[in-house]
């Protein structure tokens, strides 16, 4: 497979590389690609370097498959640009998320949906997957009425800029802002813009990618980003309320037994999930499981996963993976 990593000298494109080595997905020639500005530098892919091209020049190279993680602005742009020479691209923006004609996929829960005429497919949101990932299979057994869902979001979420802010006031120097306030010894409820219902847009991903990649648009969802000062991971504290009530034992059964999640869920030894062990892992780890003891038919319970890792790169690899494992590229 001829694969092009868009948006390769990036924190995610950096993952993309390792991920792609580490599974050793079948690349034949790897293209890595950025902005006029990076051309010419060099990544490392499997032990050899790789010198940066250009976009028109990646797209003149007729790939077999684009991972792109670039931006909205590029993906609008130049996601067309590849798919008309035919290469599938799976674009980790939110730009063609909610565009009715893209399938947003989760390989776990909805792969099946792909076919060959998909040449654009979006990778959902990384604090959308990790929260489907988990709620996915207790839909179908207890059917989600609603779920309120409040994140944890790590620094990493907003690239090198989010960390080296952090970085910066640790050192007590003043350099630049990702974010509107100091992020160190602080919570920000602020993750990406607002919109006019007073949600920000990081919210509002959570409510309409969770009704996309479950295909039930009655499920109500509501959602507060915030933003933390960690580098391992997103977390999320999550209530859902079912149509149908559960057994909370039964409840960690189906999560144990569904690929991708791990149940880290026993209070007596003190077993959790956090973002400080989940870093560098693919799974999404789930526990606090129990009761909402508040209302009938609901569930409390605590998720956390890697969001350079399941949240963007890993699952886009996954998408690449499932394609070529169905003849579908
Ligand atoms: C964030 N999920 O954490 C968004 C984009 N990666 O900022």
């Amino acid at each position: 497979m001829k694969v092009a990593v868009v948006g390769a000298t990036g924190m995610v494109g950096e993952v993309m590389l390792q991920i792609l080595a580490e599974r050793n997905f079948p690349v034949t020639e790897l293209i890595p690609v950025a902005s006029e500005k990076s051309v010419g530098k060099e990544v490392e892919f499997k032990g050899k370097k790789y010198k940066v091209v250009g976009l028109q020049t990646a797209v003149d190279m007729k790939v077999d498959i684009a991972l792109f993680s670039a931006g909205g602005e590029t993906s609008l742009a130049w996601a067309p640009k590849f798919a008309e020479v035919g290469t599938t691209v799976i674009d980790n923006s939110s730009a063609w998320r909610m565009d009715p004609t893209k399938k947003l996929v989760v390989p776990e829960i909805n792969g099946s949906i792909l076919t060959k005429e998909d040449k654009i497919i979006p990778n959902a949101n990384c604090s959308t997957i990790q929260l489907v990932m988990a709620l996915a299979p207790l839909h179908k057994k207890y059917k989600i009425k609603r779920i309120v869902v409040s994140t944890y979001q790590s620094i990493t979420g907003t690239g090198v800029k989010g960390v080296q802010q952090l970085e910066n006031e640790y050192s007590g120097i003043q350099g630049e802002m990702a974010y509107k306030y100091p992020i160190h010894r602080n919570a920000i409820p602020h993750c990406d813009s607002f919109e006019d219902n007073g949600y920000t847009k990081e919210e509002m991903k959570l409510v309409r990618e969770t009704q996309k990649i479950l295909d039930d648009r009655t499920i109500a969802v509501t959602a507060t980003a915030v933003r933390v000062p960690i580098v391992g991971g997103h977390s999320e504290a999550v209530n859902v309320a079912f149509e149908n009530d559960f057994e909370v034992n039964e409840v960690r059964s189906i999560l144990h037994n569904t690929p991708g999640v791990v149940v880290q869920d026993n209070v007596d030894t003190f077993t959790y999930p956090m973002p400080l062990y989940a870093q560098g892992k693919d799974d999404v780890f789930v526990g606090r499981i129990r009761r909402d003891e508040s209302q009938p038919n609901s569930l409390n319970m605590w998720i956390v996963a890697d969001n350079l890792r399941k949240g963007a790169a890993t699952n886009t690899v996954q998408i690449a993976e499932y394609l070529v494992k169905n003849n579908l590229v």
